[in-house]
């Protein structure tokens, strides 16, 4: 696995957002982003207050909270700037160029306004980037994009078929001022200058009935090198959130401070 420090790495990063990410990781020593999928404005605020002090992303599905309005995205984004963590919304797009221009600019949820990071599957072609190019340019923010090179459910076709992450990687590194990293199982695709970002994280490892397939904190940041963990149950799930993500958080920091001294 890469064995550079975030911070050493980070002058290689074009896109800014991607810059700042891997800056903070080692300013605020935390590699951990919860998955935030919990349903109400107010349960998504509190999980946010409660884990902040822990971590450097908040990944939420904006789509499943029932009651989401303007004023959630401004509290996001007053939490994300007082604690210091970066907001990624895991939508997903994969659509034609000019339509992801409107769901990611537009509708409800007008992500490219109140979001840091962005993503996309690659099954589209490079048409997807283009169109989120657009929206973030005229949103005027900086935004980062992932791409999907890789996912951690059973049977998905990212890993089942062998040219797929290869082409999906080839695909994002084409534009690195939007794109810097990947969701992705393992770190190291597209070079130092790329992170990568894993879900499907849990202590002790297992999975769900609907084909989530769990890895330690200590597997994905140690063994496959991967630079993010993504936690969702395992944390939001815990009779104390914020003890839990205290936990995780631990844990894959002593991960990443053994694979920098090239002790895996
Ligand atoms: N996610 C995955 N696997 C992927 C991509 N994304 O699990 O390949 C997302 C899910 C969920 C989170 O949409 O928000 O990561 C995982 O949650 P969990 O820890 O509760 O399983």
């Amino acid at each position: 696995p890469v064995t550079k420090t975030y911070t050493a790495r980070a002058a290689g990063v074009k896109n800014s957002v991607g810059a700042r990410l891997l800056r903070l990781m080692d300013t605020k020593r935390t590699n951990l982003s919860v998955a935030a999928d919990v349903t109400t404005a107010a349960e998504l605020l509190r999980l946010a207050a409660a884990v902040g002090p822990h971590i450097a992303v908040l990944k939420t599905h904006a789509d499943t909270v029932s009651d989401w309005t303007d004023d959630t995205a401004t509290a996001l984004r007053l939490l994300a700037d007082e604690h210091d963590f970066l907001l990624f919304e895991d939508r997903k797009f994969a659509d034609i160029g000019n339509t992801v221009v409107a769901q990611a600019g537009g509708g409800l949820h007008k992500i490219v306004n109140w979001a840091d990071i962005i993503n996309a599957h690659a099954v589209p072609g490079p048409g997807i980037l283009s169109g989120l190019r657009v929206a973030v340019e005229s949103a005027g923010r900086s935004v980062g994009v992932l791409v999907l090179a890789q996912m951690s459910s059973a049977g998905n076709l990212a890993t089942a078929l062998p040219g797929y992450t290869p082409a999906a990687v080839a695909m994002a590194v084409t534009e690195p001022d939007l794109v810097f990293g990947f969701i992705a199982m393992e770190g190291g695709l597209g070079g130092e200058a790329c992170v990568s970002m894993t879900p499907g994280v849990k202590m002790g490892g297992g999975g769900d009935a609907l084909g989530q397939q769990y890895a330690t904190p200590d597997r994905v940041v140690g063994t496959a090198g991967s630079d993010v963990i993504i936690v969702g149950r395992g944390i939001y799930k815990a009779d104390d959130p914020a003890a839990a993500a205290k936990e995780y958080r631990e844990a894959g920091w002593a991960a990443y401070e053994r694979r920098c001294r090239g002790d895996q």
